[in-house]
């Protein structure tokens, strides 16, 4: 970096500016911005990026650039998405901006059709190219292959993942029912997993590994879905302006007279459940008094006020039951669903208040009766068992001696509450599950070849309140992260040995001591947690002082995960963080990640990286800041390092061959294609430390490769030119 050249420099809301070194200071620079001529501000040097010349211009490939940084690849992500590009590869992982609105014939029947057999980099990135690279692959290699799809909550993964199944199932399914149903068991997995929250009307609520299965010929035989990690606590309790899952609100306002009946449904108002998550979709200037007129107002009345003008329940319902159907499930099957579904509603209702009586305990209050009796019906239950359970807990004496005797112990109404909860999660999670296993009764198959997997889970989360489920979601993230570490390092250092490059190791940002943290046997915070919670005691105040006296000055502990956008966003220190609400279910959940990660680890592997391009969730608005935080978060910024030092464009001789044989004279298009492209580059006199010639292909430095294409695809008169120094170099 030089006076005078263009420079990226820090920016606190678009990310990075446009600027000019006017002075270089011992450990500053101080710049001048381009469109505020004279007033200049001191950066450090480790903010400031060299610019490329022309800012406007932007590569498919951002490796295609001359210089590889943060500053570029936000200006390279920023110019395309301004022309509703949406999409662009560093190297072979994809980033994907969510554009909030549907682009033209984007993903539309022939897209899917051009980009069928075609090579990484051929036509202009989409997530259609990765989908069929993992095709190609799985066939060229005979190994199954996985893609794994990242990014913050309402950054697009799963609207990705969908195009990625719809892909593969309409450019390599055999025509039959099972493409239809891989593509349609999607609707009703996320009418009971997903959920409107602040950050995503649809927010998927689990994660979940869709593996699409493929017979020795290649073509689609069935699939299989695993899930992990459904959000519990959602079941019972809302944060403000969020939902519980869509099926509650949607089975409320689509159901049919006859099924309402049935089912004893009301408005969602009508359910506790539903009710408390504050969810008053009026203007915040509205007045108690319209908010309360506009309850009273015939839609209100029909639909409940909980009705989220941006959600379309009703119409919702109608396209769930088309899906159910599409994948084979009957009305029975479909009313078996919905009758738990309603009678966790109708437990949520039930409510307890004191007997009075010296004992203790609780009695259910009077209108809670009916409650019950509806909860029981529906679960198919006896009301008198169902009542005992929920107000009373069993132990198990030793007394007496020899064997232990069962009593009844009456609990108090606040644990009474807890236990009605506590089922409703249990129940409904159970109904989770079901979904998935009859999900997969859908698209069986008995021998498979190879799968491709496709990967979304709940991106890194951060609330004003984070909870054990967000613990979870981010620990799952960071395993994720140091997958992709491992990956796309691994990999760059084994095609360099494997092409006799002679490259130095290249070096990352480790996250192991993060996971350690988590982790590690007997001193980590999931065993410390399993421990906490077998005391007579646990409590959150000793578990927390157990964290920190066992980790004592752990950097991690005071920024929860070693990220910028965890700093930038003031996320709570780790205490507060991980003990507020402590439950269950820790080693069950260690283990579902364990076996994934062994299966991720088994597969070829390929990586979209999903970006949220604004909070507001609209389109055409970039918050540069914000989409750096993600772009530096998802490890991105520290793959551009690992590139900017290495080879990362890269192109096949035969390739260059076929490419630029035209315009060779005879005499070198004889050659080989290794001696051809050696040939060349000879008699072009290109700087030998821009390229290094690999087994089978040409490894280009940074933004090499384009000025390389620049010089052979120029007017015809400099072609001559070259063609005669070729010729000469041949004499
Ligand atoms: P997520 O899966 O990454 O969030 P989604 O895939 O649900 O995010 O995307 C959020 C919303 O953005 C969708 O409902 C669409 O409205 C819009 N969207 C995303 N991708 C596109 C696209 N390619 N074209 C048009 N609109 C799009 V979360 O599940 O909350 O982490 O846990
Ligand atoms: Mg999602």
């Amino acid at each position: 970096m030089e006076d005078g050249k263009p420079v990226w420099a820090p920016h606190p809301t678009d990310g990075f500016q446009l600027g000019m070194i006017v002075d270089i200071g011992a450990g500053a620079l101080t710049i001048e911005p381009f469109n505020r001529k004279g007033k200049t501000f001191l950066a450090s040097m480790n903010q400031v990026f060299p610019a490329e010349e022309d800012v406007n211009k932007h590569m498919e490939d951002n490796c295609s650039l001359m210089y590889l940084n943060e500053g570029t690849l936000l200006n390279n992500v920023r110019v395309r998405y301004s022309k509703d590009k949406i999409y662009t590869y560093v190297a072979n992982i994809l980033i994907a901006v969510n554009p909030y609105f549907d682009i033209p014939k984007l993903y539309a029947p022939e897209t899917i059709k051009s980009y069928q057999g075609r090579s990484l980099g051929t036509l202009p990135p989409h997530v259609y190219a990765i989908a069929d690279k993992a095709y190609r692959d799985m066939r060229v290699l005979k190994m199954s292959q996985s893609i794994i799809v990242s990014g913050e909550s309402g950054a697009g993964k799963t609207e990705n993942t969908k195009f990625v199944l719809r892909y593969l199932t309409t450019s390599y399914g055999t025509g039959q029912d099972i493409d239809e149903r891989i593509v349609q068991a999607n609707p009703l997995l996320e009418a009971f997993g997903n959920a409107k929250t602040v950050r995503n009307n649809n927010s998927s609520r689990f994660g979940k590994f869709v593996e699409i299965h493929f017979n020795e010929k290649n073509k689609v035989v069935g699939g299989f879905v695993s899930h992990y990690l459904l959000e519990k606590s959602r079941i019972c309790m809302q944060s403000k302006e969020e939902r519980n899952y869509h099926i509650f609100y949607r089975l409320c306002a689509g159901a049919s007279e006859d099924i309402r009946q049935r089912l004893h449904l009301d408005s969602p108002d009508s359910f506790r459940y539903l009710n408390r998550g504050c969810t008053r979709y009026f203007a915040s200037k509205d007045t108690d008094k319209q908010i309360m007129q506009n309850r009273k107002s015939s839609e209100h009345v029909k639909l409940g006020a909980l009705k989220d003008p941006l959600l379309d329940d009703q119409g919702d319902f109608n396209r769930m039951c088309g899906a159910m159907k599409k994948i084979g499930l009957d009305d029975t099957e479909k009313l078996d669903l919905f009758r738990v579904v309603a009678g966790v509603l109708h437990l949520g209702n039930i409510d307890f208040e004191e007997t009075g009586s010296t004992s203790g305990g609780c009695i259910l209050m009077n209108q809670s009766s009916q409650k019950l009796a509806y909860c029981a019906d529906l679960l198919g239950l006896d009301q008198e068992d169902l009542r005992v359970s929920l107000t009373t807990r069993v132990m198990l004496t030793t007394a007496g001696g020899a064997k232990g005797t069962v009593i009844k112990v009456p609990l108090r109404v606040e644990q009474a509450n807890n236990a009605r909860d506590a089922l409703a999660k249990a129940v409904y999670s159970c109904l989770f599950d079901h979904v998935v296993r009859r999900v997969n009764q859908c698209f069986p198959f008995k021998t498979s070849s190879n799968f491709i997997g496709v990967l979304d889970i709940a991106g890194f989360e951060y609330f004003e309140h984070n909870s054990f489920e967000q613990f979870c979601i981010n620990y799952c993230n960071e395993k994720l992260q140091q997958f992709f570490n491992e990956r796309i390092l691994k990999e760059e250092q084994e095609l360099y040995q494997r092409e006799g490059l002679g490259v130095n190791e290249v070096h990352y940002v480790d996250n192991q001591d993060c996971i350690d943290l988590v982790e590690a046997k007997l001193v980590g915070i999931l065993d410390i947690l399993d421990e906490e919670n077998r005391l007579p005691q646990p409590s959150d105040h000793h578990f927390a002082n157990t964290i920190h006296s066992q980790h004592k000055d752990h950097f991690r502990l005071t920024v929860p995960r070693k990220s910028k956008l965890a700093v930038h966003r003031n996320v709570r220190d780790d205490e507060g963080f991980i003990v507020r609400h402590f439950a269950g279910a820790v080693c069950y959940e260690t283990t579902q990640l364990n076996l994934l990660l062994e299966k991720l680890r088994s597969t070829g592997s390929s990586f979209i990286r999903c970006v949220k391009p604004n909070l507001k969730m609209v389109s055409h608005q970039f918050e540069g800041a914000q989409i750096l935080s993600q772009l530096q978060c998802s490890g991105m910024v520290s793959v551009l390092d690992l590139m900017q030092g290495g080879f990362p464009s890269r192109a096949p001789f035969h390739e260059l061959y076929n490419m630029y044989k035209q315009y060779m004279p005879d005499k070198l298009t004889r050659l080989d294609p290794r001696l051809f492209c050696k040939a060349l580059f000879k008699a072009l006199g290109l700087n030998e430390n821009d390229y290094k010639f690999g087994l089978t292909r040409v490894f280009f430095r940074p933004g090499k490769f384009a000025e390389f294409d620049q010089i052979m695809k120029s007017d015809p008169d400099h072609l001559a030119e070259l063609v005669k120094k070729v010729n000469q170099w041949l004499v």
